[in-house]
């Protein structure tokens, strides 16, 4: 019962409503709602997140190191304790569980025209400048060789050849793409091994849903789902926003010939994002920003297509066969910055 979960943190209280929330691929998310308060409500999903413990800690360092250089105290997620003073509580059943204050007069948005996309760029920009005098040896990697793509290619193999699901039939055509850009998954770590790029603190999960804005202003107010913080590369961090925000289809549309770079959101979250680094990143890192772009999208639509061979354990479906459309419109956008490859560059020198 949601009442035994919640009654072991700080609330303000009666409880009157709790509702399913957002459209996160990962954890199940909740609105509750109190006499004095309100707030989400989180449960964290154990078969991604193995340590509770240190994703939490994680969070807990990265939002006090936030909060002590926000404006608005709504511009940094803030954890509500648990009545024994945790920042999780750990239920009888094994589920894991926390809270979060409800960023009061917020939305989220899973479209955006330019000026918000823009806004978005800035903020996850800024996120990064912020974090970049964080210790990054205090950070736990929650996930290990998340953004390692050639490991998610090896992974998509094995998933491929195991096949425990027959369903390899009717995605040859797709693990031929992947296969075909294997060279091409190596670039970024080349990269870093020359030096052209180094590992920061990143968010590592930048999708327009991932940012709150004002509904009033408009303007991006908060960055969220923090639980991916960790090492990572900044052009990462800008290419997996580009992945589904300025893709013209949505992430799992059926169609995948709808799916496209649309070079004008392009355009307006590269200057968004690279006003929001301010001088953290050199022009080394500002040269692979695309590639950064093509490499997220690659990457999500080989983990997409790993799950739909693997019968969609990891990311949550709401239909049949709708990884293997994510898997698709990923791949069809990548086929598209190959297209556009020149004009991506060219965006940059601007
Ligand atoms: P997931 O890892 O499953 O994506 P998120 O932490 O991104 O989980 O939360 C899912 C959704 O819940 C978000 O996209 C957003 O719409 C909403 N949300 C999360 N935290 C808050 C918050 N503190 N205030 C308001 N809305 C939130
Ligand atoms: C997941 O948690 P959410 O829904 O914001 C995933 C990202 C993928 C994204 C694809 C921890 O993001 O890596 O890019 O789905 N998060 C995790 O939409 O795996
Ligand atoms: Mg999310």
């Amino acid at each position: 019962m949601m009442e035994d979960i919640l009654r072991h943190f700080c609330l303000a209280g009666e409880l009157r409503t709790a509702q399913s929330w957002g459209n996160g691929h990962i954890n199940r998310t909740y609105r509750v709602v109190c006499a004095g308060g309100e707030y989400i409500l989180q449960k964290i999903n154990t078969q991604v997140f193995t340590d509770v413990e240190a994703l939490m800690r994680n969070i807990h360092l990265v939002t006090t190191h936030l909060r002590a250089r926000a404006a608005d105290p709504r511009e940094v997620l803030a954890l509500v304790p648990t009545r024994e003073g945790k920042a999780y509580y750990a239920a009888p059943d094994g589920g894991m569980w926390r809270v979060y204050d409800f960023v009061r007069g917020s939305k989220c948005l899973e479209r955006a025209d330019p000026v918000s996309f823009a806004r978005s760029g800035q903020a996850f920009g800024r996120f990064q400048a912020l974090l970049n005098d964080f210790p990054v040896e205090e950070l736990r990697e929650t996930i290990p060789n998340f953004h390692h793509t050639p490991k998610r290619l090896e992974a998509l193999k094995a998933a491929a050849r195991q096949d425990s699901m027959g369903r390899r039939k009717e995605v040859e055509r797709e693990l031929d793409f992947a296969c075909a850009r294997e060279d091409f998954t190596h670039t970024l770590l080349k990269a870093e091994q020359a030096g052209a790029l180094r590992r920061r603190v990143t968010h590592n999960d930048t999708k327009l849903n991932n940012v709150l804005f004002d509904a009033k202003s408009d303007e991006a107010l908060c960055v969220i789902d923090l639980d991916t913080v960790m090492p990572g590369f900044a052009v990462n961090d800008f290419g997996d926003s580009i992945r589904f925000g300025a893709n013209t289809a949505a992430e799992d549309e059926p169609d995948a010939a709808k799916a496209g770079l649309d070079m004008a959101l392009y355009e307006a979250y590269l200057r968004g994002f690279l006003r929001g680094c301010g001088d953290i990143l050199p022009q080394s890192e500002q040269a692979l920003l695309p590639v950064g772009a093509k490499m997220m999208t690659l990457e999500c639509g080989m983990r997409f297509l790993t799950d739909y061979l693997q019968g969609d354990p990891y990311f949550a479906t709401h239909r049949p066969g709708q990884n293997l459309d994510r898997c698709r419109t990923q791949f069809a956008l990548v086929a598209d910055m190959e297209r556009k490859w020149e004009a991506m560059l060219a965006a940059g020198k601007r």
